[in-house]
């Protein structure tokens, strides 16, 4: 059955991967599944036709056959959990994997957003200057247990899962602040993820769109 995934006609980042479809990809890659994409205009995302598939008009979708999903929790989980390759077979062992796809998006990713937002949406409110440090220092003390979990282990429990791909994904958007950086274990372990021939080739197919389309803005 065809899988059809939606991406931004032209991502804001010009292609550096941090649209959250580079995370479906990179799932659909490690599993071996292909897949085709639907790009999608800001203006399209806000009609009728994807507010029927994304109830907040964003992106990226999922269809196959009559299913359809939103949110990249997801639709990672669904292409890790009927595919081979990203959740161990053991029940605990999976279970715990599947914790971890929760930890990078409830636990890691909100400050990592609000980071992100402080510093691009909010840069230039008289606020901004005081407020900034605060926000980046809440991103240290969740990456400070990251990495004090994480130790010297290549991935977070056992082989590389669903919750790796989740967990690197989340800190990738984090690398342009270097903060990253002062975790030489966190920087080690999102390299090791982007180094897999799976992300390679979800980040050259992302690369290319935006390639083809730059973004005018
Ligand atoms: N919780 C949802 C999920 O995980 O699927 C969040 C989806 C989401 O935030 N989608 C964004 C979107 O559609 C694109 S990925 N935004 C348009 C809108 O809301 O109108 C977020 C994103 C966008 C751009 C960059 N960038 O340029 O660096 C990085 C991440």
């Amino acid at each position: 059955m065809t899988i059809t995934i939606t991406a931004f006609e032209r991502s804001p980042d010009g292609g550096k991967g941090l649209a959250r479809d580079t995370r479906v990809r990179w799932a659909l890659e490690e599993v071996g599944q292909p897949y085709e994409v639907r790009l999608v205009s800001f203006r399209a995302m806000k009609e009728p036709a994807h507010l029927k598939l994304h109830p907040f008009g964003q992106i990226p979708t999922y269809e196959e056959g009559e299913l359809a999903l939103f949110e990249t929790g997801a639709i990672v989980f669904h292409i890790a959990d009927t595919r081979p390759g990203l959740l161990p077979d053991d029940a605990l062992a999976r279970a715990r994997a599947i914790t971890w796809m929760f930890a990078a998006l409830s636990t890691v990713e909100p400050p990592i957003l609000e980071l992100a937002n402080a510093t691009l949406l909010e840069r230039d409110k008289s606020w901004a200057k005081e407020r900034l440090p605060l926000v980046a220092d809440r991103v240290r003390s969740r990456l400070n247990q990251l990495s004090a979990r994480l130790g010297e282990a290549e991935w977070l429990d056992g082989a590389f899962s669903a919750g790796d791909l989740m967990m690197v994904s989340v800190l990738l958007r984090l690398r342009s602040s270097g903060i990253l950086d002062e975790y030489p274990n966190l920087a080690a372990y999102v390299a090791r993820g982007e180094a897999r021939p799976a992300y390679e080739r979800a980040f050259a197919a992302q690369l290319a769109v935006n390639v083809a389309t730059p973004s005018t803005g």
